[in-house]
C-alpha cells in the first residue's frame, strides 16, 4: 500500500527535531508536528470532509496536515468571509466538522457544525505518530474556493497527486530542498499561501516561517535571520520596493535571500527594477491558478525576464490557442492566444459543478486541455508573456481573483442601489482596484461614502469591497439592456 502511494510528507513519516514551522509565538519541529497532526488525524479518521478556520497561525497548518494525513479532504475557510460567502461555501462543501484553534471566535454560521479544537501537542511516543501512508493519490486533498465572472465562488477539487506533482516540479525548477527556510505572510485559504507556502516546505522537509501578517519589518527580521526564500504577491513586493530605500535591514535581508518569488498577478517591470536596483537581486515570477496549481516559472540563475512568467514547469504542457480554435505553432513573441494547460498538476473538477467542469476543458475533463482564460504570447525560446484575460469581468486585486458579477449582486441587495456595474482599474499598489458604478435608488440621498464598501465586505469579504464608488444617472446599455462597461465614463 505505502509503496504504491508514497506519503505526501516523507519528513513526517520519520520525524526528527529539525524545525518545521514557525508562526508568531508558536514553533514546531517535525517531531512535534507529527505528534500534533498525528493525534488530530486519528480523530478525523472516517470523516467525509472537514472545514478549517484558516487564520494565519500554526494551528491552521497543523489542521490541514492532519486532514491530509487522515486522507480527509480539507476546505480552508477565509476567516474574513462575509455572511453570504460563508453560507455558500458551507452549503456547497457540506463539511462534517470545523477545525479551529481553541481561542478562535467562530461566526454564527459555523455554530451548527461540530467543532474540533486544534492543539499543538500530541501524545509523546509512537501513539502520536501519523497513520500509515496509503491514501489514493487521486483522492481530494483540498477544496479551494475561487471566483468566476458571475455567480458565487466554485470549489476547486485538488487531488493529492496534483499537490505532490506541482510541489515537486517547483522543487526541481527552483532547487528547493530541506535546507530552505521559506518566509511569507500570505493568507492560508488560497493555493499560494497554503499549498506553496505551507505544504511546499513541509513536503521538502524544510522550514516555513509565517509572519502572521505581512509587513516589511517581518520580512527583514525573518529573511535576515536564516530565511532563504520569500514568496509574495505583487502588492507585497510593491510595498517592499517602497520601503527598501529607507530600510537598510530589509535591503540586506533581501539581498541575502537565495530566492525571491512573486506570483498570483503580474509584478510590474518598474517594481522589478526598483528591487533589483536596491538589492542586486531579481525577483522570479511563476504563473499558476487555483485550478492548475503551478504552470510556468522563470528559472533562477538564468537571464532575468521581467514581464514574463518563464517556461513550463517539468511535466506541464502549455499551448496557446487562437480564437478559431487553432493551436499556435510558431513562437513569434507577437501572436496572442489563450493559455491552455495539461499535466499532473491539474485539478479534478469543480465541486457539485459537472457542467462548469466540462466547459473548462477543451477535449473533456479526463486528459483534456484546461482553458485558463489567460491570454499570452510566446517568445522564440518558449518563454510566456501574459498580456491579459479573456474575461474582463474578472478582477485581480492584491493577488485575489474577484468576479464582478458577485459584487454587482451584493450591491443590488443594498436598498440605496437601483443599478450597479463593477470594473477593475489600474492601481499601483493593488494591481487593479475595484470600482463600483452605481445608480442610486434616490438620487437626492445616495448611499453615504463607505457604506457600500462596508456592505460588500460584510456580505462577501473585505478584499472584495469597492475602493471607489462612482454615482451615475443611468448605466450605458445596448438595445437588449446589457450593460456596456466599455462605455462607462473615464475618470
Ligand atoms: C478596510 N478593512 C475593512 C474595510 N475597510 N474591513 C471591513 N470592511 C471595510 N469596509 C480592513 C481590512 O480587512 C484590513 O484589516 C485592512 O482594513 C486593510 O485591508 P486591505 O487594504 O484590503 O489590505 P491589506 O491588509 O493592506 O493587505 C494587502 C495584502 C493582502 C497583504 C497584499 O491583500 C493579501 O494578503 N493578498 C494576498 C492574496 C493572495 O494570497 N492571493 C493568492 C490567490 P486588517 O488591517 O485587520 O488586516 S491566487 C493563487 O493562489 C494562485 C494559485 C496563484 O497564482 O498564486
Ligand atoms: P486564482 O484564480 O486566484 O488562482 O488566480 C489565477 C490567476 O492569477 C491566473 O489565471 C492569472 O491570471 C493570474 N496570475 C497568477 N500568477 C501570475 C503571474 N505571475 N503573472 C500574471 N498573472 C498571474
Amino acid at each position: 500500500m505505502s509503496a504504491l502511494f508514497p506519503p505526501l510528507f516523507p519528513a513526517l513519516a520519520a520525524p526528527t527535531d529539525r524545525p518545521a514551522l514557525r508562526c508568531g509565538p508558536d514553533s514546531l519541529s517535525y517531531e512535534e508536528l507529527a505528534r500534533a497532526a498525528g493525534a488530530l488525524a486519528a480523530r478525523l479518521a472516517g470523516s467525509r470532509r472537514v472545514a478549517v478556520w484558516a487564520v494565519p497561525t500554526a494551528r491552521t497548518a497543523v489542521a490541514v496536515v492532519a486532514a491530509l494525513l487522515a486522507g480527509v479532504p480539507a476546505v480552508p475557510l477565509n476567516p474574513r468571509s462575509g455572511e453570504r460567502e460563508l453560507a455558500h461555501v458551507l452549503g456547497d462543501s457540506a463539511p462534517d466538522a470545523v477545525l479551529a484553534g481553541p481561542g478562535d471566535e467562530l461566526p454564527a454560521a459555523l455554530e451548527a457544525l461540530p467543532r474540533i479544537d486544534v492543539g499543538l501537542d500530541g501524545p509523546a511516543g509512537p501513539g502520536g505518530s501519523p497513520p500509515p501512508a496509503g491514501v489514493d493519490p487521486e483522492s481530494t486533498a483540498l477544496v479551494v474556493y475561487t471566483s468566476g465572472t458571475t455567480g458565487p465562488p466554485k470549489g476547486v477539487l485538488l487531488s493529492r497527486r496534483a499537490v505532490a506533482a506541482s510541489l515537486d516540479a517547483l522543487a526541481e525548477a527552483w532547487s528547493w530542498t530541506a535546507d530552505d527556510v521559506l518566509v511569507h505572510g500570505l493568507p492560508l485559504f488560497h493555493v499560494h499561501g497554503l499549498v506553496l507556502g505551507v505544504l511546499g516546505p513541509l513536503r521538502r522537509g524544510g522550514e516555513v516561517r509565517h509572519l502572521g501578517a505581512f509587513s516589511a519589518e517581518g520580512v527583514a527580521r525573518e529573511l535576515g535571520s536564516g530565511g532563504t526564500m520569500l514568496f509574495g504577491v505583487p502588492t507585497m513586493y510593491h510595498r517592499l520596493a517602497d520601503a527598501l530605500p529607507h530600510d537598510p535591514a530589509l535591503t540586506k535581508a533581501m539581498a541575502g535571500a537565495r530566492l525571491l518569488v512573486s506570483g498570483s498577478a503580474a509584478l510590474p517591470v518598474h517594481d522589478h527594477e526598483r528591487i533589483a536596483a536596491a538589492t542586486g537581486r531579481t525577483v522570479v515570477e511563476r504563473y499558476g491558478m487555483s485550478e492548475t496549481l503551478m504552470n510556468t516559472s522563470v528559472r533562477p540563475g538564468g537571464p532575468p525576464r521581467p514581464g514574463t512568467v518563464g517556461t513550463p514547469l517539468p511535466g506541464v504542457e502549455v499551448r496557446l490557442v487562437e480564437e478559431d480554435g487553432s493551436v499556435l505553432g510558431a513562437f513569434d513573441g507577437e501572436t496572442v492566444g489563450e493559455v491552455q494547460v495539461r499535466g499532473p498538476n491539474l485539478f479534478s473538477g469543480y465541486l457539485n459543478r459537472p457542467e462548469a467542469t466540462a466547459e473548462a476543458f477543451d477535449g473533456g475533463a479526463a486528459g483534456g486541455w484546461f482553458r485558463t482564460g489567460d491570454m499570452a504570447v510566446r517568445e522564440g525560446d518558449g518563454t510566456i508573456r501574459l498580456v491579459g484575460r479573456k474575461a474582463t469581468d474578472l478582477i485581480k486585486s492584491a493577488g485575489y481573483k474577484i468576479g464582478a458579477g458577485e459584487i454587482e449582486n451584493a450591491l443590488l441587495d443594498h436598498p440605496g442601489v437601483r443599478e450597479a456595474a463593477v470594473t477593475g482599474e489600474p492601481d499601483p499598489d493593488l494591481g487593479e482596484r475595484i470600482v463600483a458604478w452605481v445608480v442610486p435608488a434616490d438620487p437626492v440621498d445616495p448611499p453615504a461614502d463607505g457604506e457600500l464598501a462596508d456592505h460588500v465586505a460584510r456580505l462577501l469579504a473585505p478584499h472584495k469591497r469597492p475602493r471607489t464608488v462612482r454615482l451615475l444617472d443611468a448605466l450605458p446599455r445596448n438595445d437588449l439592456g446589457k450593460v456596456l462597461k466599455k462605455r462607462l465614463p473615464r475618470e
